[in-house]
């Protein structure tokens, strides 16, 4: 019955059953493994902090134990462990940016790596005042890195992107004094106060954590979305395919999977090279063909339209089809398990970033600064794998979708405009999407993003959220692996709009747009932050005053949390389809989903039920209306 299915996609019940019949063990065997999860845990009053401890304190007031040995409450550990998912999540996305500044830092005209967006550095130089006229414009990207890098460690002052939140909301984070200095100093101030005999208050806690996490999403998430536009590309919109439907019976199938577009970009160009093209010839094959998984799959597919293979919660079901000769992963969101899973097939497991190696797998590191003959190394093991296959175990899924990925911040301007009366008002700004919005033909805008979670029926969430929404004239940005959810579900196709409302089918019929709009990965959060900002600083008020949600039904990663943060801390609501472990402290759960809007003009609202949980996003956005009609 429906209910029993795993995910919302029927594939995966018959690639599950592959599985089965074949003797791999994947998440939902090690799921049941598991048991009943630790209620500590799950709660967040355990504390492995120090080793006079583990301490696990009684969720429950008045009863068991109440402190830990060196008398912290569950307040205090709940709020700790919380602050250092925030920390971890920020250092994830913060340390890719990192990698992008240092790649923008090598880039030369003729290396593998250049400036593809010149309008773009040329922008972000004259925001960051470093001298433009009469220089070439690699000394400009060059220099413009080498400011970006110090962002993480500068002694002095604050981060340079929060000036780009409307002005009250500038105002609020002075005031709350979270203003996020360096970024590498914010994720150590969490790892200092968070460490034994520090922190011992959960409000002040989690103004550390805010700040911290201000200083992910403006300050890593957006220099990772900045920088890999100039360097590869601001995204535009084009037609892909989603779903495991794209693997190939006859060509040399490629998984990359993971997050970072310098590896992913590389091995973009490294498939395409005549020589590695000829090998695959050589083998048998018809060709190379790339598909992408996770934030890497959203990278590659909004700059040259590669397929996606699917979602985090596929990766080990893509294996299973016995058609991909090689996973070729860098960081994050990477299953362990794919060791195993790969071994029972000819796949070949390659990691490559001495920051993710993983046991049993084929380590091949990558290097940018012989990007290209790196990439061509690791593309040629896959194609050489391609007379391997063990052709009884094939099974492809005919199952694929349409989509239109790829719309950046500048890509849905340049939609806006077809609707500008030029003689009227400016183009390139967001003003017709600002117009609707006030005028009610958009009730609101909703931000669907992030994982998958196997305590929920996989993409179920996302996909009636998303349906719900735009039923209801709530237009839907989405990003990460909700995103991919939605191509898999053809709500990226113009076909979607059928299902909106009547002002959004207006709307999207105008603008030519679908209604749920693929806005790229994880740290292109930043991109949503940017168009509501703008929308807010057309309309003259704070983010928090529009009719606007940030929601994430199946998250599970720490960059999840540290996401969530900086989204109500920039005064947008965030709705969880997941309880995060904070229920052991009623007094953290309050300040979460009550007092931090007294702080920030947005709290949290979890509800594991998406149907409700739609319900009370409506609600706010309806109330948030009402307010602003006033
Ligand atoms: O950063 S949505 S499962 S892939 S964490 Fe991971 Fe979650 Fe997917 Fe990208 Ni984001
Ligand atoms: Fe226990 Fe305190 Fe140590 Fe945590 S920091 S393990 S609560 S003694």
């Amino acid at each position: 019955s429906e209910e029993k299915m795993i995910s919302l996609d029927s594939i995966d019940d018959q690639l599950i059953k592959k599985a089965e019949a074949e003797g791999v063990e994947t998440m939902w065997d090690r799921k049941k493994a598991m048991k009943t999860p630790c209620g500590f845990g799950e709660q967040g009053v355990c504390c492995r902090i120090c080793a006079m401890g583990p301490c696990r304190v009684s969720p429950v007031e008045g009863k068991g134990a109440q402190r830990g040995i060196c008398g912290a409450t569950a307040d205090t550990i709940v709020a700790r462990n919380f602050a250092r998912m925030v920390a971890a999540g920020t250092s994830a996305h913060s340390d890719h940016a990192r990698d992008i500044a240092h790649v923008m830092h090598m880039a030369s005209r003729d290396g593998a790596y250049n400036i593809k967006d010149e309008k773009k550095l040329l922008a972000l130089a004259e925001e960051w005042e470093v001298k433009t006229e009469g220089r070439d414009i690699y000394d400009i990207a060059h220099e413009v890195a080498e400011v970006a890098l110090n962002e993480f460690g500068k002694p002095f002052g604050t981060l340079r992107f929060p000036k780009r939140a409307p002005a009250p909301r500038q105002k609020i984070w002075e005031e709350l004094d979270i203003v996020p200095r360096a970024i590498d100093r914010e994720i150590a101030t969490v790892m200092h106060s968070t460490s034994i005999g520090c922190t011992a208050d959960a409000e002040s806690m989690l103004r550390i954590a805010m700040r911290t996490s201000l200083s992910n999403g403006w300050g890593g998430s957006m220099m990772g979305t900045e920088l890999s536009d100039i360097v590869f590309g601001t995204p535009t919109p084009r037609m892909t395919e989603a779903n495991l439907g794209v693997l190939e019976e006859n060509q040399v199938n490629i998984l990359l999977h993971g997050h970072d577009p310098s590896l992913s970009e590389a091995v973009v160009l490294a498939a395409n090279d005549p020589e590695i093209i000829k090998l695959a010839e050589e083998v048998g094959a018809e060709g190379i063909n790339l598909a992408g998984m996770c934030c890497t799959g959203n990278e590659v597919t909004m700059r040259h339209g590669v397929k996606i293979a699917g979602t985090f919660y596929q990766q080990e079901l893509a294996v299973l089809t016995g058609v991909i000769e090689a996973v070729i992963v860098d960081v994050q969101c990477i299953f362990p398990s794919l060791t195993p899973v790969t071994s029972c097939y000819h796949t070949k497991f390659i990691t490559t970033s001495p920051k993710a190696k993983v046991e049993g797998a084929t380590h091949i590191e990558f290097h940018e600064v012989t990007a290209l003959e790196s990439a061509k190394a690791i593309v040629r093991e896959a194609v050489l794998n391609y007379g391997n296959r063990k052709k009884e175990k094939i099974f492809i899924p005919e199952s694929k979708t349409q989509a239109i990925t790829g719309y950046s911040v500048e890509a849905v301007v340049k939609q806006l405009d077809r609707v500008v009366n030029s003689h009227i008002d400016p183009q390139g700004t967001v003003k017709p999407l600002a117009d609707v919005l006030k005028a009610g033909v958009l009730r609101g805008a909703a931000g669907i993003v992030g994982c998958n979670n196997p305590k929920t029926r996989h993409e179920y969430s996302h996909i009636e959220i998303m349906k719900k929404l735009i039923a209801n004239d709530v237009i839907v940005v989405t990003t990460g692996c909700a995103a991919q959810a939605a191509a898999k579900a053809g709500l990226l196709s113009k076909d979607a709009v059928k299902l909106a409302g009547k002002g959004l089918q207006a709307v999207c019929e105008l603008v030519d747009i679908p209604p749920v709009i693929h806005l790229g990965s994880c740290v292109d959060n930043t991109r949503i932050l940017k168009i509501v900002s703008a929308v807010a600083d057309l309309m003259g008020v704070d983010n928090c005053d529009l009719p606007v949600v940030g929601v994430a039904p199946e998250w599970m990663s720490e960059k999840a949390v540290g996401i969530g943060l900086y989204v109500v801390s920039s005064g947008i609501d965030v709705f969880l389809g997941v309880t995060p472990p904070v229920t052991g402290s009623k007094h953290f759960t309050d300040i979460l989903t009550n007092k931090i809007e007294d702080m920030t003009g947005a709290k949290f609202f979890v509800n594991t039920n998406p149907h409700e949980l739609t319900d009370m996003m409506l609600a706010r956005i309806e109330e948030k209306r009402t307010k602003l009609e006033q």
